[in-house]
């Protein structure tokens, strides 16, 4: 089966399985109901779900069958951690941006204060779900502590720290990978994480599986720079060297575009020979899949 059309039957079956009680599971866990439309507003924005749908291919990969009461929860707070990032990061104290995912951001329909909480609220919540499961309490404890890790001071957090004072700052690529690394990368490496912990994968499995989860983070900043420059996947094709000079702390700002494109393929290449060192398989297979959201055809 052609990768992109493996990665769209997951995507078909799994995002509206994954959805489903989401605005229910809010509205219960939430004491005030204009802070649950807050953050439900923001969770059922249409996201790709990307970050849950990796850690349930990483159960796939590992053969571990997903059990609804057991493992929703703690799968989908990872997607109510990564709403909160975009929440704040839209904030006019932050990036002040009116439209996220073509739609009104959260403070803009709810104002700065509601959506500072609605924010809060979401990580709480996140966390409050990985413990809300029948999962061993040393699992639950493991995934607490790698989310704090991903998501905290250490990970995401710091990242954030790194682009609020680099606004005007021409920063060398070196400084630029750790920035994403901690931004972006921190929570897609949790992800694949999450699926090692809850399938309670011996830890000497894990290397092979992290480091797929940390080439994926890298290609998915590349990616997301590349079309930062060019646009629209559409025009990829139209874009110039002028329009990557202008873009001063992107990968294609540095590299030049050929070069950062270069470089996705590369990544992705580290991403897929890390995999073959899994047993081949559906699972596998299926990893291997999510490089399919990046289109290299330039
Ligand atoms: C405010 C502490 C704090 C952190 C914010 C993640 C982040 C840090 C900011 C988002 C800015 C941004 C656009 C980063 C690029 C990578 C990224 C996270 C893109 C959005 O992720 P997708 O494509 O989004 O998975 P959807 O909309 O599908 O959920």
């Amino acid at each position: 089966m052609p990768i992109d059309t493996r990665l769209k039957q997951f995507e078909t079956t799994w995002v509206p399985r994954l959805n489903a009680p989401l605005q229910a599971a809010i509205d219960q866990d939430s004491g005030d109901p204009r802070l649950a439309e807050a953050m439900a507003y923001s969770v059922m924005a249409g996201g790709k779900r990307l970050r849950p749908l990796l850690t349930v291919a990483t159960l796939q990969a590992l053969n571990v069958p997903f059990d609804e009461e057991r493992d929703w929860r703690p799968v989908m707070a990872l997607e109510l951690l990564h709403t909160y990032s975009l929440i704040h990061d839209d904030l006019p104290a932050m990036d002040n941006d009116d439209l996220r995912r073509g739609e009104p951001t959260n403070h803009v329909k709810f104002g700065a204060g509601m959506a500072t909480l609605a924010g809060d609220g979401l990580l709480t919540l996140a966390f409050q779900w990985l413990t809300a499961t029948d999962l061993p309490a040393t699992t639950q404890a493991q995934l607490v502590q790698a989310l704090a890790v991903a998501a905290g001071p250490g990970g995401m957090v710091a990242g954030q720290a790194k682009d609020v004072q680099s606004e005007h700052v021409d920063l060398p690529l070196a400084k630029l990978r750790v920035l994403h690394r901690e931004k972006t990368g921190a929570l897609l490496h949790y992800a694949v994480q999450a699926g090692l912990i809850i399938g309670q994968a011996p830890q000497a499995q894990w290397t092979p599986y992290l480091q797929f989860a940390d080439a994926f983070g890298l290609a998915f900043q590349i990616y997301d720079d590349i079309l930062d420059v060019v646009g629209t996947a559409a025009e990829l094709g139209k874009a110039t060297q002028k329009d990557a000079g202008e873009a001063k702390n992107t990968y294609p700002g540095k590299l030049g575009l050929a070069e950062a494109n270069q470089a996705l393929i590369d990544t992705i290449q580290t991403g897929r020979q890390a995999l073959a060192a899994l047993p081949a398989g559906e699972g596998c297979d299926l990893l291997a899949s999510f490089f399919s959201y990046f289109d290299t055809k330039r």
